[in-house]
């Protein structure tokens, strides 16, 4: 790697009152669970949650993948790698295997490797994410946000739709797996139950691009979603999310998809600002 590249965003103080929830979403067993009554969970809350979705074999496999990935010198130019701001002057010197522990974040890396493509289009998870698309899904964009321990920094609350240039209205399904147990300790996914059914909301630049918190604290609707390695969340595009900073000496690796309807359009960023920015909810943060 010739220039190491770091986020930009440092982790900044925040309310703990955002993550201090006493409630937690619990998970059913594993995907042959998924039914009506699931369906009408997700419809409801935007949010639904499996213990044990892949194998400690597969897990394996994607951690071998990252692995495999971070000491490439050869890697394709659309692939990103961004290590954790407060891992300046840490990494530079460091061998490329040990970066792992400092890495932030991979994006648009499946198409690099077939294990992380196995799990992409694992027939049982497609079969559900099409159903709650209504049609054929295209992955539309793959990311591991791996949380070091530590230093991982919060990724404030946010719906993902904010982030993807696509029309309003268009469904979005996002799939996260655990590669290592969450829990709030180590940055575990929190989430605001139904608040897909407002909608957009206002995002503004304050710690990330993010909801005010102000209107996360208001909702007073969030609960954490722990789960153990090989555990998945599958949630709606408008479900707003977070994870707090990992302050623990566990790290917490996770593998995220999000799927849309084959064929969806897209729009250009201005459009999608228009969207979710604060110009059209005439809202201040
Ligand atoms: O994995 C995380 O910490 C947060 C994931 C998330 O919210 C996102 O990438 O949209």
């Amino acid at each position: 790697m010739a220039t190491i590249p770091f986020d930009q965003l440092e982790d900044q103080p925040y309310s703990e009152d955002l993550y201090n929830v006493q409630t937690s979403l619990e998970p059913v067993s594993s995907l042959s669970e998924y039914g009506p009554a699931l369906r009408e969970q997700y419809d409801e809350l935007g949010v639904i949650s499996f213990a044990n979705v892949l194998s400690p074999a597969e897990i394996e496999s994607i951690c071998d993948a990252f692995r495999s990935l971070v000491v490439r010198t050869d890697l394709p130019s659309d692939v990103q790698l961004q290590f954790e701001n407060a891992a300046k002057g840490l990494v530079d010197d460091m061998p490329a295997e040990e970066r792992l522990n400092y890495l932030r974040k991979f994006m648009i890396f499946a198409h690099c490797d077939e294990r992380i493509q196995a799990i992409m289009n694992r027939p049982d998870l497609i079969a559900i994410i099409s159903e709650m698309l209504g049609g054929e899904p295209e992955m539309f964009q793959d990311m591991a946000l791996l949380k070091p321990a530590g230093i991982g920094r919060e990724k404030p609350w946010h719906q993902d739709h904010a982030y993807f240039n696509l029309p309003e209205g268009t469904p979005v399904v996002g799939l996260w797996i655990a590669l290592d147990e969450a829990v709030p300790e180590n940055g575990c996914m929190h989430f605001l139950l139904g608040g897909h059914t407002a909608g957009p909301i206002a995002h503004f630049n304050r710690r990330d691009w993010q909801i005010c918190d102000s209107e996360v604290l208001e909702r007073n609707a969030a609960v954490a979603a722990p789960l153990p390695a090989g555990g998945a969340l599958i949630f709606d595009g408008l479900t707003p999310h977070g994870t707090p900073s990992n302050r623990s000496d566990r790290r917490r690796w996770a593998l995220q998809f999000h799927y849309v309807k084959k064929g969806t359009p897209r729009i250009s960023t201005e459009e999608r600002f228009a969207i979710f920015g604060e110009d059209r909810h005439n809202s201040s943060c």
